[in-house]
């Protein structure tokens, strides 16, 4: 029997591939998926990318104003270093303001400004943390509270706040139990003060706060009450019962050529019915803050250094913290204030 053998040119014929009309729209809406989905997945990783560009950028950019800042405290701790203190203006021509600089930075439009404040011409209310001197400096407090037109009865809260106990100072103290009726409630510190954002705690009249907090210091160690730029507030709480007589001598004697040492000022005639201790006195200032504002762009950055100058005259910084400083220089009535105010 002869095996009929299959046609060669049948064998090699290709199948026939073509696909119901159905099938083919299938394929077609396949194909655009994927094409969608691939799409969607490339759009999701550049959008991706892009933000991890903006957040590289905020860095590099916080690490760039946070140098400039401390470049600021360079220039304040060198400027605080060489102040001719007996060149200063009057205290009541520029009370604490020491200086205010601006530099202009390389792109336009960018600058640093620093304002130096002299936080030594203040009283140091971290000192009715101290029981054994608390009495003494809370009776200061009080007087120094009087002069500037206030009620001394605020002493008596700012003795609460720092002092160790719960006993409630006066008719105007205040210990936890007042705080803990607010919302969210908190307690006293019940030890010194390191920022001035805790005087905002206390809940005063604007007011109050208003004349108060500039004069109202919260220094780290004591350093004394600086003799030579010692306006009439801190006279009044320092110098207890000066006749009129004894002040405007003592005043003109500021007036003139001062006090060349703690001595000189110990041995001052008018100040012979005052019982002074040498340790409370110096003759130069200790205490500088500098606020450093930089901005670069649509950023700004803002530092508060705290500066202290030893008595052999080297100055370091012994706080700083980042954050916007505009609601402490307005208790200063800084000029760049008021130039940020039009600003915004
Ligand atoms: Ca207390």
């Amino acid at each position: 029997m002869i095996k009929q053998r299959v046609p060669l040119k049948t064998a090699k014929q290709p199948p026939d591939f073509k696909l119901p009309q159905e099938q083919k729209g299938v394929a077609l809406i396949m194909a655009l998926m994927v094409f969608a989905l691939v799409s969607a997945m490339a759009a999701s990783v550049m959008s991706y990318l892009a933000r991890e560009r903006d957040v590289i950028e905020q860095v590099q950019q916080t690490v760039q104003l946070k140098q400039q800042l401390l470049g600021g405290e360079a220039w304040a701790i060198d400027y605080f270093s060489q102040l001719e203190e007996s060149s200063l203006p009057e205290f009541t021509s520029s009370k604490w303001l020491l200086k205010q600089e601006t530099f202009p930075l390389e792109q336009d439009g960018d600058e640093m400004v620093i304002s130096l404040l002299d936080r030594q011409s203040c009283f140091n209310i971290n000192l009715l943390a101290n029981e054994a001197i608390a009495e003494l400096n809370y009776q200061r407090l009080q007087r120094l509270i009087t002069s500037l037109g206030k009620n001394p009865n605020l002493a008596d809260q700012i003795k609460d706040w720092v002092d160790g106990d719960q006993d409630i100072t006066g008719a105007g103290g205040h210990e936890d139990e007042f705080y803990q009726n607010f919302s969210p409630s908190f307690r006293t510190s019940d030890s010194a003060l390191v920022s001035e954002t805790e005087m905002l705690l206390w809940r005063w009249q604007s007011q109050d706060l208003a004349v108060l907090l500039p004069w109202l210091c919260i220094w780290p160690v004591e350093m004394g009450a600086n003799v030579n730029r010692f306006p009439e507030p801190l006279q009044d709480a320092y110098l207890v019962d000066m006749t009129q007589e004894q002040k405007q001598k003592f005043n003109a004697r500021l007036d003139s050529a001062g006090f060349a040492s703690v001595n000189d000022f110990l041995e001052e005639e008018s100040l012979a019915d005052q019982t002074l201790e040498k340790e409370d006195w110096r003759i130069n200032m200790a205490y500088v803050d500098a606020l450093i504002q930089v901005t670069l762009g649509e950023r700004k950055m803002s530092l508060h250094t705290r500066l202290i100058k030893s008595n052999a005259g080297d100055v370091r910084a012994y706080g700083r913290s980042y954050g916007p400083t505009d609601w402490l220089e307005s208790f200063f009535n800084l000029p760049s204030n008021e130039t940020n105010g039009q600003k915004q």
